[in-house]
């Protein structure tokens, strides 16, 4: 028998000239890649300057709050999220962002505060149009807004009853919603104006259908929270079901979902309106009702909806949208001008 080993000697300069070629050219496929991904502006999978701690399985990002809910929202604390990968995501789709708000009659005073305050903190870097709607055009002060964002007044009607004026915006951010918000944005967050910003609020709340956890509520039991517990209402939820209480200032999703939830909403109001029952936190009772079927893809965090009339929870780390002090008699009723002493109805819970 020969041996193979002469012949294997023979070979090899072959088998490494080969292995030599291979990388050579799997090298320059990488770089034309690589060359052409950057000229094209594609930073997906292309951007190596983005560098960041990877997820460790092993180590939850909070362990004092609930950060998922059973049905798998998140639900969004600071130290939860990366804004840096959350913002290349948004900005590769090209999101624009709705705010709405309503300032009718007295309340146009909070606009200027609410939105200096937006400049600063709201969606940074984002499109964004902020939508007021106002029965006050006139007192709507001239702003001057960052690149890629704009402000349009739309007029509307003055409700008497301060209930209603709170409860139509649902039909009124409906109605925008097919007529223009549609064509406008891809998100809509829907807000209260007597607030102020005071730090970020940004792409990390937006998803199909999300809600604000009530600054009041969040370490209630579901028997404490304030929702409508008269079953001739359609806002009625038993006092053994309910996930969260949700704020009526702060909600949002994409502007198919809103419509859905505002449509809701405003129809159910109009039912009990007709039976003569109104829910007992108006608006926000409601928008209860909704989310208790039909759950929150995401959840915010009190950090996104704080009043400093509450103590401050050491798990509190920021916060980022703040209910502005007011005058409850002499911002909702003009008590001097009627003369009389009259309650304003509305009070802290
Ligand atoms: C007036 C009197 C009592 C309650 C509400 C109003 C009122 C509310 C008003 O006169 N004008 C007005 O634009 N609003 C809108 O409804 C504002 O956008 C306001 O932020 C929102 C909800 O009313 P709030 O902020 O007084 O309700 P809370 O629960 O935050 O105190
Ligand atoms: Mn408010």
């Amino acid at each position: 028998m020969q041996s193979l080993k002469p012949e294997r000697a023979h070979w090899r300069p072959w088998w490494l000239m080969k292995c030599f070629v291979i990388v050579l050219l799997l090298s320059l496929w990488w770089c034309t890649v690589k060359y052409s991904c950057r000229n094209r502006g594609v930073t997906f999978s292309c951007k190596t300057q983005m560098l960041y701690d990877t997820p460790n399985i092993m180590r939850p990002l909070r362990i004092d709050v609930l950060t998922m809910t059973p049905w798998f929202a998140p639900i969004v604390w600071n130290g939860t999220y990366n804004s840096d990968i959350l913002n290349a995501q948004f900005h590769q789709k090209d999101v624009h962002v709705g705010l709405t708000v309503f300032a009718i009659r007295k309340y146009a005073v909070f606009v200027q505060t609410f939105i200096e305050t937006a400049e600063k903190f709201f969606m940074v870097g984002q499109k964004v149009t902020y939508y007021i709607f106002t029965d006050r055009i006139n007192d709507i002060p001239a702003f001057t807004l960052s690149d890629g964002r704009k402000l349009i007044v739309l007029e509307v009607p003055s409700y008497t009853r301060w209930q209603d004026v709170s409860m139509r915006r649902m039909e009124m951010i409906r109605d925008q919603s097919r007529q223009r918000f549609i064509r406008e944005v891809d998100y809509l967050v829907c807000v209260d104006v007597d607030m102020r910003f005071s730090d970020e609020v940004g792409v990390e709340i937006l998803s199909g259908i999300f809600g604000t956890l009530h600054p009041g509520f969040y370490s209630a039991s579901r028997e404490q929270f304030t929702y409508e517990r008269r079953p001739q209402s359609t806002a009625y939820i038993p006092t053994d079901e309910g996930d969260f209480y949700y704020a009526g200032g702060f909600f949002g999703g994409t502007v198919e979902e809103v419509y859905r939830l505002t449509n809701f909403c405003h129809n159910a109001m109009m039912v009990d309106k007709e039976k003569q029952i109104e829910a007992i936190w108006h608006d926000e009772s409601y928008l209860n009702k909704y989310f208790l079927y039909e759950k929150p893809t995401k959840i915010l965090s009190p950090e996104y909806l704080w009043d400093n009339n509450f103590q401050t929870p050491g798990f509190l780390k920021r916060k980022r949208f703040v209910a502005v002090p007011k005058n409850h008699n002499a911002i909702r009723y003009r008590r001097e001008l009627m003369g009389v002493s009259v309650a304003s109805g509305k009070f802290h819970r």
